[in-house]
């Protein structure tokens, strides 16, 4: 009879193609080699290595998805998710600089932006040549961005910017800005912003537990002139920066699931090795029912995020499944890397086994792009057709 994976119950990898197969394995390769070394250091003195937008882009991983012609590399959602489940098996810091640069950046400009701006922008942008950040958040709207305050007025030849946008990835090193602005009629539009134009500056935001190698700051807009033809033209509404969110969303779902391997992997090591009460810890029933829990979510979410990954290649995608599978994955994520830590004792405190690292990283991807309640209302209101967020 069939044998058992214990690390891949439903045989994941029999069911991605054979190029699929190979984009997963060059991210993980790159991952091990280049991005593991790093990571301590990075993360305990807070320090943002910009070569790895050079290193990803010449391997093809920023703006996975975008087409061959504007130097994106043309690839599936699936080998995107891919992608960012073996980065963030080293740190969501990395797989955040990357899902910026693809989803939030690369993805708008493609899909909103003039022949100009792409042929400008996203070949840069796909060889890490140019960094670019996504500003939607702002210090008083987080949940709620469609009470953004930011403004676009209209001017001659383009528009002034003003306002300012809180928490965003990448923005004190950014030389692209994708920001999210009220016109005068009130209506939500997309504009490509530049580093040095009068007006903008991006200060950063330090002292965060979590997510330490991925530099965040806000970014400031004091009339910041930008002209017409960086304007999306015609987007219009939150559809705009949620079309790049759907996106992101993903990859996270994805992204999460691989901290959380290398968490219970982790424990599964560690706890065959330590011995307690003169046998392993694993020798244990508490520890075993832990374990195979953490197996189990995984290896569920792992193919509930296969499946959302075929039909959005299909079209049959609701933008409601990418909620259930960016909560799921980030809530259980966060749970399997704070039994890990439990069960690696005082080890599990020290920096130098990881897992606490993945556990406060847990905490912000959690947090972002949509909290854990946002997505269970997002999802409320699909069951209800109640909407619990609103008046
Ligand atoms: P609502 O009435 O629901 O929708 C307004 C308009 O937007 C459309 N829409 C969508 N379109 C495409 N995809 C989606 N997922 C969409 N969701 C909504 C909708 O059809 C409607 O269109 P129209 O034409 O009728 O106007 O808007 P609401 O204001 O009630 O929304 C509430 C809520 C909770 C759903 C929403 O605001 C929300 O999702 N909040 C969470 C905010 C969020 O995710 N922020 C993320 C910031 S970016 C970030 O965190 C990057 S971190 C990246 C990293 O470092 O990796
Ligand atoms: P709030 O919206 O104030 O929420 C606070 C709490 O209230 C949460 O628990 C939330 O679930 C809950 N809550 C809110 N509304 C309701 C409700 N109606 N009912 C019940 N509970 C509710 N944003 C960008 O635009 N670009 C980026 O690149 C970016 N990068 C980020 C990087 C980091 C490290 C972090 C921490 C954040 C980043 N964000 C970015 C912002 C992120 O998307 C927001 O933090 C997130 O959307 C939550 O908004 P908030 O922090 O204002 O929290």
């Amino acid at each position: 009879h069939a044998s058992f994976h214990w690390d891949d119950p439903l045989l994941l990898d029999q069911q991605l193609s054979p190029e699929e197969r190979m984009v997963r394995d060059s991210a993980a390769a790159y991952a091990q080699d280049k991005l593991a070394p790093r990571v301590l250091l990075s993360f305990r003195n807070e320090r943002t290595d910009v070569e790895i937008f050079r290193e990803m882009g010449a391997l093809g991983m920023l703006g996975a998805t975008i087409p061959e012609e504007y130097g994106g590399a043309g690839l599936n959602y699936v080998s995107y998710g891919l992608i960012a489940r073996e980065i963030e098996r080293i740190d969501s810091g990395y797989r955040s600089m990357m899902s910026v640069q693809s989803s939030l950046v690369m993805l708008p400009i493609f899909e909103f932006g003039n022949l100009a701006t792409k042929q400008k922008y996203l070949p840069k942008l796909a060889s890490g040549e140019f960094i670019g950040c996504f500003g939607l958040t702002e210090p008083d709207h987080g949940s709620d961005p469609g009470s953004m305050v930011t403004r676009a007025r209209k001017v001659d030849g383009g528009y002034a910017l003003s306002g300012s946008k809180m928490w965003i990835t990448n923005s004190p090193i950014a030389d692209v800005f994708v920001v999210w602005a009220k016109d005068d009629e009130g209506a939500i539009r997309g504009f490509v912003l530049e580093k040095g134009w009068q007006g903008l500056s991006t200060p950063a935001i330090h002292g965060k537990v979590g997510l330490r190698t991925s530099i965040t700051g806000e970014i400031v807009m004091d009339q910041v002139f930008c002209p017409e033809e960086n304007a999306f033209p015609e987007v219009c509404g939150l559809k705009g920066p949620f079309t790049c969110l759907n996106s992101a969303r993903f990859g996270i779902a994805w992204g999460a699931l691989g901290a959380a391997e290398f968490c219970w992997h982790a424990a599964r090591q560690y706890t065959m090795e330590r011995k307690q009460f003169g046998r392993p810890l694993a020798a244990n029933q508490l520890v075993q029912l832990k374990l195979v829990n953490m197996q189990t979510e995984i290896t569920m979410a792992l193919q509930g995020c296969l499946r959302l990954g075929r039909m959005k290649e299909e079209g049959s995608a609701s933008v409601e499944i990418t909620s259930i599978m960016k909560r799921n994955s980030c809530g259980k994520s966060l749970d399997i890397a704070r039994l890990a830590r439990d069960m690696l004792g005082g080890n599990g405190i020290s920096d130098e086994f990881g897992v606490i690292r993945h556990l406060v990283n847990l905490e912000v991807v959690n947090t972002y792009e949509g909290t854990h309640d946002v997505h269970a209302l997002i999802l409320g209101r699909a069951q209800t057709g109640i909407a619990a967020f609103a008046n």
